[in-house]
């Protein structure tokens, strides 16, 4: 396909909650869209960046800058046979993944409505239906954070993942034990600790959590396997894994035995997806991350998170969970069971409201091939 026009966003959609993580508050969920024209057809691509760049380097600033400068300009007016054909063109791009990655989901969705497939059928997804839990904040207090969770398990959600970090930390977890059981529950700590700070996971050692993602720093996988070394419970990397080739290492070290796999942070879905098959070659289960997509990112993880080795609920929730209204229809549901159908209509497999993408707009350019 000839890529003939691109159309960048800058969106800004209020949550319906603050999310809070060891690294700041969120309030508005800010991100680009991207939106790719070729052969009569549209498709959409989302850059999860947010306006500052606390969970990785990028931001929404970041990212306008390189795609308008490097990565609109090697695709727009270029013939681009398949998805796979683009990381190649941007490769002597250092970086910068979130922004490749909003071009790559784009290029995935009109491919597949031009072969007529769902995206999911495309990257070689195998489920109809993917099994998710709920991500939930910091809170102002433990009391606040219970009956978040009360309220999630309520709607259905069978698994919680609560953010931690210093002092917010194995206490929180000895409370929600006590108060709720056996849930299945895990924590993410978005690099908050350090190898000094062992003794806390330990702690948590004997709470039967089902991961503990991320506790330390996002470029150190030496400090990771020394931590996994004293712990029973799976540590799974989020931030430190941006190219397949740090999973391999990562493995290879024994700096985790998860991995958690967002497309946006590994430069898209080609690179998620080779991921997948590595740890699935290396037998390391996988599960699908979050960025509080909008329902353009949200549907590319849906489809990512059916292929087979995503053994462990999905950080992927109902529209509702996020905003009042979704840029998508029909919105994301969660289905009685705690999982979320995979569409099987081509492309993204929800159509986009332009209208709502108007409205939520706070800048937008048009880029042409000449
Ligand atoms: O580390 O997984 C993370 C949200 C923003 C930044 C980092 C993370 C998260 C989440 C949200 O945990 C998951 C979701 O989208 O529901
Ligand atoms: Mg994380």
């Amino acid at each position: 396909m000839r890529i003939d026009r691109a159309e960048l966003r800058q969106v800004e959609l209020p949550l319906v909650f603050p999310f809070e993580t060891s690294f700041g508050r969120e309030e508005i969920k800010a991100c680009l869209l991207v939106r790719l024209f070729a052969d009569g057809l549209e498709g959409w691509g989302e850059v999860p960046a947010g306006t500052a760049p606390l969970y990785n380097e990028e931001t929404v600033g970041t990212a306008w800058h390189v795609l308008e400068a490097f990565v609109l300009p090697a695709v727009l007016g270029r013939e681009i046979a398949h998805p796979a054909a683009f990381p190649p063109l941007v490769r002597h791009l250092r970086r910068h993944h979130m922004a490749k990655a909003g071009v790559e989901a784009a290029l995935w969705d009109l491919h597949c409505q031009r072969e007529r497939i769902s995206l999911a059928t495309a990257l070689g997804g195998t489920r109809d239906r993917i099994e998710v839990g709920v991500s939930l904040g910091i809170e102002p207090t433990i009391d606040r954070l219970l009956t978040r969770i009360e309220e999630f398990l309520g709607r259905g959600y069978r698994r919680i993942k609560v953010k931690i970090k210093p002092g917010w930390d194995v206490g929180v977890v000895r409370v929600i034990r006590e108060r709720f059981g056996t849930i299945r529950l895990q924590v993410d700590a978005n690099s908050a600790f350090t190898l000094e700070q062992a003794e806390v996971f330990r702690q948590m050692d004997e709470f039967d959590l089902l991961l503990i993602e991320q506790p330390l720093g996002e470029d150190d996988i030496v400090d990771h396997a020394a931590l996994q070394q004293q712990l029973r419970t799976p540590i799974c990397l989020d931030e430190s894994i941006i190219t397949p080739d740090d999973a391999r290492k990562a493995i290879g070290l024994g700096s985790c035995r998860i991995i958690n796999i967002k497309a946006a942070r590994m430069s898209g879905l080609t690179a998620g997806r080779a991921t997948h098959d590595l740890c699935r070659a290396s037998g390391i289960p996988v599960w699908c991350g979050g960025l509080l997509e909008t329902g353009i990112g949200r549907a590319a993880n849906i489809a990512l998170a059916s292929l087979p080795n995503f053994l462990l609920p999905a950080d992927l929730s109902s529209s509702d969970r996020y905003f009042h209204e979704d840029v998508i229809d029909p919105p994301v549901v969660l289905n009685s069971d705690s999982t979320i159908t995979v569409p099987s209509t081509p492309g993204l497999g929800f159509a986009v409201k332009t209208k709502r993408v108007e409205r939520c707009t706070m800048r937008k350019e048009i880029y042409s091939s000449r």
